[in-house]
């Protein structure tokens, strides 16, 4: 089985590459249990949500599955606008138990869930009426009172078997004075102190991370005289946005942070697509202060052995009764509109009467993870139409669609939707292509970030190029949001059967300029 690992940067015995986890995963959280890391993202409209992974040495993960798999757990109603529902995470084990407390802002607020197993299941959502705002942290003191933390920073003293909050919330922090959006806090007892851990300044550019300390898990807190002690705001670093982050002891017992950063690509302002992804950095103390190493692309490795890299196969060929974990939805994947039984081997998507321009299309994607990749897929147009599509948004989407007698790419950006380019479908199943190539140095002011190239392969293989569109209006900067590129398979109307789904990373590479756009 062909495969790749996981970062597409070749790493050396003696260094290792950021992201660890490339693509949208943003706001980690990461706990240690014993020998084992395990670590969970956000995951906004998507279904299932919030990623879980494992790993044995906080550079190479492993994805485990989803912590929220089950409309019980995760209600996303048609009208969730894409980056709301499910925010930041916290992960933590007490008492023998994993413990993840997220918000659903679009249904529900703020939701504890519980399990002995991170694999899961995990339990159905026991409901915080009393915690307000969102990031909640979860954190036990020495009595064992459980305190929530959130953005703000406000505290609240919470049951956590049965969401119970004990008083009313009380401000603990407000930042450091003019920056805003004090969030994403974490609570720590290391050595002789409390630390509240929280990022700052918006998760933009200027996002940072800032720390203060105190003698008990309530405050007061005297914040850290260097903060922020992580930000590349001002600077040209080719990681940008750092902040939201985590704290966790390695093996040996030294301090490293997970955190969320972007790879803006291009010329001015800088373009990313993947969406804010995970980060490892080194921290080291210094007057019981964290100091905080440099967050680049290839960092040096950390001094114990590195577990082997995951090998993640290219095809999935959907020979199994249920769909890996990496495959998400917008909002829900109902079992009539979604399922590999019905024809054996293939993955039958039935249309809704709805193209990606809408929150109820039927679409399953996986995360673009890599600057450059390849996607490919064999479906099967008889009865209906669909295709391969990479969606930031309802508003922001390429597809190559087929159906109807005809294969077409279609744009849609902001309110302008176009089919760029068709040509008529032969008889037959279709491979449909999509190859990404990054833009790279050196490049002009108005340079965006990729290129996409959309078609289809000719019988004997042959890439029939159908358009050459801009990767800058599939970015952030121009779609907005928290998340990044999904790849996937949909279907408009009728049903659609998709034998195989290829992902693989491509080497870097520069192409000509786009055929449209700029
Ligand atoms: C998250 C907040 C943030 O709740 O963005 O970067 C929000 N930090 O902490 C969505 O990811």
């Amino acid at each position: 089985m062909k495969g790749f690992t996981v970062s597409s940067v070749p790493e050396t015995g003696s260094t290792f590459t950021n992201p660890v986890i490339p693509g949208f995963h943003p706001d980690p959280s990461v706990c240690r249990v014993g020998d084992d890391y395990y670590l969970a993202c956000s995951s906004f409209e998507y279904f299932p949500g919030v990623p879980l992974f494992h790993s044995r040495d906080l550079v190479h993960w492993t994805r485990m599955g989803n912590a929220l798999d089950r409309p019980s757990q995760l209600s996303l109603p048609r009208d969730t606008a894409s980056s709301k529902g499910i925010y930041a995470p916290t992960l933590r084990h007490h008492d023998g138990r994993f413990w993840l407390i997220t918000t659903n802002v679009s249904d529900g607020g703020n939701l504890l869930f519980h399990t002995t197993d991170p694999a899961g299941p995990w339990s159905e959502p026991i409901r915080l009426p009393g915690v307000e705002g969102i990031d909640p942290d979860i954190a036990w003191d020495e009595d064992g009172n459980c305190w929530c933390t959130t953005a703000g920073v406000a505290q609240i003293r919470i049951d956590p078997y049965t969401g119970e909050s004990f008083g009313a919330p009380r401000r603990i922090w407000s930042g450091t004075p003019g920056a805003k959006a004090p969030e994403a806090p974490h609570l720590y007892r290391i050595g002789a102190y409390w630390y509240l851990l929280i990022a700052e300044g918006g998760t933009e550019r200027c996002h940072g991370v800032s720390i203060a300390r105190g003698r008990t898990s309530d405050g007061p807190f005297e914040p850290c005289p260097a903060n922020p002690v992580l930000t590349h705001r001002g600077t040209d670093l080719p990681v940008q946005n750092t902040g939201h982050a985590d704290l966790v002891q390695g093996p040996d017992g030294s301090w490293w942070m997970m955190l969320l950063g972007v790879r803006p690509l291009g010329g001015s302002p800088g373009w990313h697509v993947l969406g804010r992804e995970t980060f490892l950095a080194p921290v080291t103390w210094v007057d019981d202060w964290p100091v905080v190493g440099e967050v680049a692309p290839v960092m040096p490795a950390p001094p114990w052995p590195l577990q082997p890299a995951a090998t993640v196969p290219v095809r999935d060929d959907f020979g199994l009764a249920e769909l890996a974990p990496v495959w998400i939805s917008p909002r829900d994947r109902p079992a009539d509109a979604c399922t590999t039984g019905e024809r054996p081997g293939w993955l039958t998507l039935r249309g809704r009467g709805t193209s990606l321009d809408a929150p109820d299309v039927t679409f399953v994607g996986r995360r673009q993870e890599h600057l450059s990749c390849r996607a490919r897929t064999l479906m099967d147009p008889a009865e209906g139409v669909g295709g391969l599509a990479v969606r930031l948004d309802e508003s922001h989407h390429y597809d190559i669609e087929a159906g109807s007698g005809e294969v077409r790419v279609i744009a849609r950006i902001g309110p302008l939707r176009t089919v760029v380019a068709s040509r008529p479908l032969p008889a037959g199943p279709q491979v449909l292509r999509m190859e990404v190539s990054a833009t790279r140095a050196p490049v002009d002011a108005r340079s965006g970030p990729d290129v996409l190239v959309l078609g289809v392969e000719e019988p004997d293989g042959t890439f029939a190029e159908l358009a050459r569109l801009e990767g800058r209006y599939l970015s952030t900067e121009v779609a907005g949001g928290f998340t990044g590129r999904v790849i996937g398979m949909y279907a408009s109307t009728g049903t659609v059967h998709f034998d195989w789904f290829d992902y693989e990373p491509l080497p870097d590479t520069i192409r000509r300029a786009p055929s449209t756009g700029e």
